[in-house]
């Protein structure tokens, strides 16, 4: 039997027990020190080794360099990559290794961050979390399994670089997949201001000041559009997005690097099924996009499949992809993305036939309410599995254009310290991310190294827009060790300091 220890006996052992502690220098605070899984931890390999390996590599060269674009007779030094873009994306089958020797021709550190994919967490690309970024002149092994088929893109995670030129597409196919189109064109949407207006860290630098005259009509309205002032965009608002629409003035949008004076030309035949897989590469712009006399099939979302929904024209927040098939027409028509709030556009051309090419400033039908994820519905080969939440975090999204303050939870992230005020969760559970909104504009929040789903049945996603005073509940399943970022895409929020890390506790 189980002796019960008598007040005096107990006193000493508690006072043996203390002595020992001090003597072993430990904390005098009671609690656990919570631990996490790093990147290198076995937790992180072992999540690797159950990944689905077809055993081939698929070997590729990528290097980020300063280049000089010219841009429908604008000329631009800005950095890109070569060796890959819409044109050539890097490609290759669900389960392939993917093996990028990467090299940094910048006179910056940079990094390769592979935006939705659930990889293993060494290879996240997010410098003083899961690498050391990369110096100029350096190199770096990028080396992972192709975990799930769909439309991918990358971008540095360093700054504001990814508001350069650099960004392109990853598409991971599945053999197994019946691909019920005879054609495929991969659209890169994306804002311009590098090397014409401004450089991005430029336009930070002016954000950062914050606007002081905020109240002396900085809203602006809708009665007279966006201004613009310097770099930034004042009154730049669309009810689809429940209020401010963007910070940032870009003087061009581009379709797969085009702008809309010199259009890329996309050939088809009449009656031919294009799937078209759309990229919001953007900086801090919210797209409308659509193909004037066409209606599309949303097939997929952030890469997973969705219960195929018919729509005019869908909204594409920065970071999200959209697949969608089309049945081409016979003539020219135009392709449009249209610039949330900005009034201005991306433009570019499906051609199947003769006929004059559509003028640049063709406008999409006006559409009370285009596609959105709220409307779309997972299919049941990838729709999470009903449990119950074991864990629920809440990402209360905060701060403001007057002191460009933005953050979670109040708190600015700051990269130099990224663990500071990490939201731990456990491998095996089933977590819930709640994305509140407290600001007057909407984030395109995103989360690293897992594909959530929307709540109802909704749509599998990596990235979705939060508009103003309003909360998205998304759950995912806690299946990938490592540390994850969860942040705003907006480019200049998110250097800002609005993300936080969610990181899994060592058992
Ligand atoms: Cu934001």
């Amino acid at each position: 039997m189980h002796s019960t220890l008598n007040r005096r006996q107990f006193l000493s052992v508690s006072a043996l027990t203390l002595t020992a502690a001090g003597l072993a220098g430990c904390s005098t605070t009671t609690t656990k020190t919570t631990s996490f899984v790093r990147p290198t931890s076995a937790a992180v390999t072992a999540a690797e080794a159950k990944r689905r390996s077809t055993g081939t590599v698929v070997q590729r060269a990528l290097t980020a360099e300063p280049v000089t674009l010219d841009l429908g007779g604008k000329t631009a030094k800005t950095w890109a990559y070569r060796g890959a873009s819409a044109a050539q994306p890097l490609r290759g089958n669900v389960g392939d290794t993917l093996k990028v020797a990467f090299t940094n021709d910048l006179p910056d550190p940079t990094s390769v961050h592979w935006h939705g994919l659930a990889l293993r967490n060494d290879m996240d690309g997010v410098p003083s979390l899961t690498q050391d970024a990369v110096k100029p002149g350096g190199s770096f092994d990028y080396e992972f399994t192709l975990p799930a088929s769909g439309t991918f893109w990358f971008h540095p995670h360093v700054g504001t670089q990814q508001d350069r030129g650099l960004y392109a597409p990853l598409i991971i196919d599945d053999p197994n997949e019946k691909g019920d189109y005879d054609k495929e064109w991969v659209i890169v949407l994306d804002d311009w201001l590098d090397g014409v207006t401004a450089t991005p860290d430029e336009v930070m630098k002016q954000l950062g000041q914050g606007m002081m005259d905020h109240d002396s009509g900085g809203h602006g309205d809708m009665e007279m559009g966006p201004m613009r002032m310097g770099n930034t965009l004042m009154g730049a608002t669309s009810p689809l997005l429940g209020g401010d629409a963007g910070d940032v003035y870009y003087p061009l949008y581009l379709i797969n690097g085009k702008p809309a004076n010199d259009p890329q030309t996309f050939a088809a035949k009449p009656g031919e099924r294009i799937r078209l897989r759309i990229i919001n590469a953007g900086g801090d712009t919210a797209f409308r996009f659509g193909v004037t006399e066409h209606e599309m099939t949303i097939t997929h979302s952030d890469g997973f499949p969705v219960k195929p929904l018919k729509a005019e024209s869908l909204v594409l927040g920065m970071g999200e992809r959209y697949d969608a098939i089309i049945t081409a027409g016979d003539g020219a028509f135009a392709v449009i993305a249209e610039a949330l709030g900005k009034q201005n556009q991306a433009h570019a051309v499906l051609r199947t036939g003769l006929g004059s090419a559509p003028a640049k400033d063709v406008k999409l039908p006006q559409q009370k309410t285009p596609a959105t994820a709220d409307i779309l519905k997972a299919t049941s080969s990838v729709a999470l599995p009903k449990r119950a939440v074991d864990r629920t975090l809440s990402l209360e999204l905060t701060g403001g254009m007057e002191k460009y303050d933005w953050a979670i939870n109040g708190k600015r992230m700051n990269m130099d310290k990224p663990m500071r005020d990490a939201l731990g969760i456990v491998e095996g559970e089933r977590v819930a991310l709640e994305f509140k909104n407290s600001t007057t504009m909407w984030h395109p929040m995103h989360l690293h190294g897992h594909t959530y789903q929307h709540p109802g049945g909704g749509p599998r996603k990596d990235t979705s827009i939060v508009v103003p005073g309003t909360t998205l509940r998304v759950e995912f399943d806690a299946d990938n060790p490592g540390r994850w970022l969860s942040h705003c895409h907006n480019v200049y929020h998110g250097e800002a300091g609005m993300m936080t890390t969610i990181a899994y506790q060592v058992n």
